[in-house]
Formats: C-alpha cells, sequence, structure tokens
C-alpha cells in the first residue's frame, strides 16, 4: 500500500512580521515534504496561521483597524514570504476561517454534552487598563502588565475549563508507548517533571474578557480561548465533521499515513499534553511523531521584536538566492538544538558546502569534459585498476542510504551532511586521479572512468539537494544535459548521463568575499 505523509508547521500569530525563526520551521517542513514527495508517498503539508486572540484585538485597535482587517493585511505578507522561500504548502489554513471556525464550534459543543469541559472560575493576573488577564509567568514578580507595565491584581472570571484528569492515564500510556512521539526525547522528560508531576491543572478553555474570538454556541458571550481553536487547525484544514472529509479520511484516519506536527519548544506544552488528550477525548488517532525543534537565535539571544534583533529573510533571499538562505536554514542548526544566526557562519555554509563543494565541483567537471570529451559524456564504466572508482562508488551508495535514514527520522541537517559526502569525496577523486595526466595517456579508459563518476556523482547530488535546492539542483541537471525533471527512481542508474550532450552554464555558486558579505549582511540587518 502507498505510503502518505501529513505535515504541519505551527499556525504563526499575525500580531507581528514573520522573521528567519519562522522561516527555519517552515523551511524544515517543506524540506521534508518534498523528500516524501520525491520519493512517492502521498504527501500533504499545512501552514498557516493564529488569528484570534486579545493581542490581536489590541493590536488591531491600536493600528485602528478591525481585527479582521488587521490579520488579513498581515497574512499577504506571511503568503508572500512562504512564496519567496519556496514553500510547496498544499493548503493554508486560516484560524478565521468558516470552515476552521465551524469544526472548533461543533468540538467545543461535543466537549460539553460528553462532561470534558465544564464551567467554572477563571483567576489570574487582570490589568485593568489593557483589560486582560496574564499569568504568573507573564507578569513576574513584580507583577506588573507585560503590555503596559502598570501593576496588575487578582481576579476571577466566569471560564470553561477541559478537564485534563480525565486523560491524564491515556496520555502517560502514549508517551510509554510510543518513544519517539515527542522528540528530542529531553523534551518528554521537561513535560512530564516541569507539568505532569507536580500536578496537571485542568486547562482553560474559554474566555469573556474579550470577544475577537469563536464564539461558544452555547454561551456567546464567551470565545474560545486560543489554544483549543489553535491546535484543531491540524485536522479542520483536513476537513474534520465537514461535508467534505475525503482528505482527514485520507490522511488523519489512514494507519498508513506518518502524521507529523514540527513546532519550536516554546509551545511543546500545548502539543505535547493539551492536544493528544483533546484527540483522545474525540476518539481519533494521535500524530506519530511531534518533533521540537530548536530556537535561532542571534548573539543577544532569543530574537524578539521589543529587544529588535529579529533577523528579516527577505533581503538575504534578496542577495543570494532562494536555495542559499534554505540551504543555510536546513543545514546549520543541528535539528533539535538551538542555533545562532550570523552573517559570518551565513557566508561560510554557503562558500563551504555550496561553493566549494557541489559549485566547484560542475565547474570542474563541466570544464572537463567539454575539453576532452567535446562535450559529451561518455558511457559509465569502472575502472578496476583504480581503487578510488570503487571507493567513490560506495561513498554514493552509502550517502544515499544515509540520507534516506536521516530523513525518514526527520534529521534534515544529517541528511544533509550526508549528502554533501559525495561532492566532497567527488573533488578529492580529481585530485588523486590526475585527469589531465590520463588525458595524456593512449589508453583513455582510465580518463572515460573518472569523467563519468564524476558526472554521476554531480547527478546524485543534484537529485538529493533537490528538496532544498529548490531552483539550482534543476540547473546542475540542465548543465549535464538533462530536462532538469527531478527522478528519485533513477538515482543509483549510473548509466543516466550515457552520450548527454552538456550545457555548461555560468557559475553555480560563486564564492563570496567573507569580508565583504558579512560587513553587507550587518548593514542589511542593522547587526552591530
Ligand atoms: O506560538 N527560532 O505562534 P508564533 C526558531 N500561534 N523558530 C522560531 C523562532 C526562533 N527564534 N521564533 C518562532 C504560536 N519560531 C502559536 C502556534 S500552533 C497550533 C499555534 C517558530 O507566531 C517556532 O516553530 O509565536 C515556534 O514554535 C513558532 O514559530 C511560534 O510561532
Amino acid at each position: 500500500m502507498k505510503k502518505s505523509f501529513y505535515i504541519t508547521t505551527p499556525i504563526y500569530y499575525p500580531s507581528a512580521k514573520l522573521h528567519i525563526g519562522h522561516a527555519y520551521c517552515t523551511t524544515l517542513c517543506d524540506v521534508l515534504a518534498r523528500y516524501h514527495r520525491l520519493k512517492g508517498d502521498d504527501t500533504y503539508f499545512l501552514t498557516g496561521s493564529d488569528e484570534h486572540g486579545m493581542k490581536i484585538e489590541k493590536n488591531a485597535a491600536l493600528n485602528n483597524k478591525s481585527p479582521q482587517e488587521f490579520v488579513d493585511e498581515i497574512v499577504v505578507g506571511f503568503k508572500k514570504l512562504w512564496k519567496a522561500l519556496d514553500i510547496s504548502n498544499d493548503d493554508y489554513i486560516r484560524t478565521t476561517e468558516k470552515r476552521h471556525v465551524e469544526t472548533v464550534q461543533k468540538i467545543f459543543s461535543y466537549f460539553l454534552k460528553n462532561n470534558d469541559i465544564y464551567l467554572g472560575e477563571y483567576e489570574g493576573w487582570y490589568c485593568k487598563e489593557c483589560e486582560a488577564f496574564w499569568t504568573d509567568i507573564q507578569v513576574g514578580e513584580e507583577h506588573l502588565c507585560p503590555d503596559c507595565h502598570r501593576p496588575v491584581s487578582k481576579a476571577k472570571e466566569e471560564a470553561y475549563f477541559f478537564k485534563t484528569s480525565k486523560y491524564l492515564d491515556d496520555l502517560l500510556k502514549i508517551y510509554d508507548s510510543n518513544e519517539k512521539f515527542i522528540t528530542p526525547e529531553s523534551r518528554k522528560n521537561e513535560m512530564i517533571n516541569t507539568f505532569i508531576k507536580p500536578g496537571l491543572e485542568d486547562l482553560c478553555v474559554s474566555r469573556t474578557s474579550f470577544s475577537w474570538g469563536i464564539p461558544v454556541k452555547e454561551n456567546p458571550k464567551h470565545v474560545i480561548y486560543v489554544w483549543l481553536d489553535a491546535l484543531v487547525n491540524y485536522i479542520s484544514a483536513l476537513g474534520y465533521l465537514q461535508k467534505d472529509d475525503t482528505l482527514f479520511k485520507k490522511f488523519w484516519l489512514n494507519d498508513n499515513c506518518e502524521k507529523v506536527h514540527v513546532l519550536g519548544a516554546d509551545i511543546t506544552r500545548f502539543h505535547a499534553i493539551y492536544w493528544p488528550m483533546f484527540l483522545k477525548a474525540l476518539n481519533l488517532p494521535l500524530p506519530n511523531r511531534e518533533f521540537v525543534h530548536g530556537l535561532l537565535m542571534t548573539k543577544d539571544g532569543k530574537m524578539s521584536k521589543s529587544k529588535g534583533n529579529t533577523i528579516d529573510p527577505y533581503p538575504l533571499i534578496e542577495e543570494y538566492g532562494v536555495d542559499a538562505v534554505r540551504y543555510y536554514l536546513a543545514r546549520e542548526v543541528n535539528f533539535g538544538s538551538d542555533g545562532q544566526f550570523t552573517p559570518e557562519q551565513f557566508v561560510e555554509r554557503i562558500n563551504m558546502d555550496l561553493a566549494n563543494n557541489i559549485g566547484n565541483l560542475l565547474n570542474r567537471t563541466l570544464s572537463m569534459i567539454n575539453k576532452y570529451y567535446d562535450g559529451v559524456i561518455p558511457q559509465f564504466i569502472s575502472n578496476i585498476n583504480n581503487p578510488y572508482d570503487s571507493d567513490l562508488d560506495q561513498t554514493i551508495i552509502n550517502s544515499v542510504k544515509e540520507y534516506e535514514e536521516c530523513l525518514n527520522d526527520l534529521r534534515v541537517t544529517d541528511a544533509l551532511i550526508a549528502a554533501t559526502k559525495i561532492g566532497a569525496r567527488a573533488n578529492k577523486y580529481i585530485d588523486e586521479t590526475t585527469p589531465w595526466v590520463l588525458a595524456k595517456q593512449e589508453d583513455k579508459t582510465p580518463l572515460q572512468s573518472v569523467m563519468t563518476h564524476l558526472a554521476y556523482s554531480l547527478y546524485v547530488s543534484a537529485v538529493l539537494l533537490s528538496i532544498v535546492l529548490t531552483r539550482k539542483s534543476k540547473e546542475i541537471l540542465l548543465q549535464l544535459g538533462l530536462d532538469g525533471n527531478i527522478n528519485y527512481e533513477t538515482i543509483l542508474n549510473q548509466h543516466i548521463l550515457d552520450n548527454v550532450k552538456i550545457n555548461k552554464g555560468l557559475p553555480l555558486f560563486p564564492r563570496l568575499d567573507e569580508t565583504i558579505e558579512v560587513e553587507k549582511i550587518k548593514q542589511m540587518m542593522n547587526i552591530k
């Protein structure tokens, strides 16, 4: 039976512009989605925006706009960024869409009927100025409103609560029975030690102190509080409880579909504790994996608007191209750990892996094929007297295998390390085999084997990297004389380039001058 793959990003808040951290998460998901499509899996990739809540209501008012107008404008910018980054999402869900609103309301009603939700009282820190409730963490030890910095006081309001105690045993069973449900494993331990062991409280799922949200049908002065609203996007987008639920059946209800949520560490609690509970309460299957990626920082810590240290991905895309930015994002930060954006590392990564490795290999190989073979790649042969041939052959087979193993386990960075081993090995192979010396020999078999091994190494590299280098991989194939279509099935066919006329073009990734480019990025980004 054909395998299916469903992958989601968090749905981002349209309260401000997206930065390179959001681009990082969405690019990782895109790379994984492209990998599964390449392998022929039925793939569905979802991203979107989380458009309700007090913060958005307030920001809209500050801008003299209705909340809907406000989010509509910001969402245009989100979509534009995903287009600029070649993000291949199959759908974009907005929590203000009718399909989502109706599904959330139906779920809320079902929970009420099933006694999973009850009416109680929410107690929190209230700011009279902002008319907003805040949590202990948000007000800090000084008990100040995080927005207006005025003192807050304890207050109560009527609210609905979800009974977490009812599903706690189920949750612990899920953690026990599937060790990869939340990865890295440290995140699961954090959930148990920080939230579950001290005693999990019921989750407040409605508010009456603001109105920009999905109304509770049975009691419309309440709006459904954001996490129940937000998490449901992963199934409302597939048509759950809607007239046409084909996608829901095809992806969520299909045991043969791997369902993956990718998210940042800041929102693990909601995905790892409440989301599985909601799904249990709905008697629905769980996702197979929740992958918690690390955060991308700058030298002065976490990126935040108030610190003014967010990195906008646009100038980087404009200056260095979408392939370079996607490659940097997917390769630089080890999936699961935090990473740091620095202009130095950005330039170094492009030079090391793209200019020196694959770019250099293409340039050297095609020049030699032009020179020694009039631009036509000869038939693939292996020279049994050349130990470097079998070593390169083995490197290719091992790299492809490692690449697949890593991607099947969501480890994008490691997969790219595996893929670029081929280019590194092939560049070294040129120095070892010295084709310019072989060209002077009468017996041209050794030269033929070297040239064809090099061309084939480029072919495999282009196919493997195509999930990241959305444009340059095609260009490599075109320069090799193929039609630019990427086909994974032929990856191990060493004869794919036999008698193909190459089409050498401009250098793929010209080497960047580190001093000049680092300075340029610092100025563009306003980094000291
Ligand atoms: O939390 N580095 O939305 P959000 C890497 N609406 N990733 C980062 C990052 C950084 N510096 N900053 C943000 C929300 N992210 C909710 C989600 S889901 C049902 C609801 C990424 O706009 C990371 O994936 O604050 C993080 O979890 C997400 O953006 C939070 O986006």
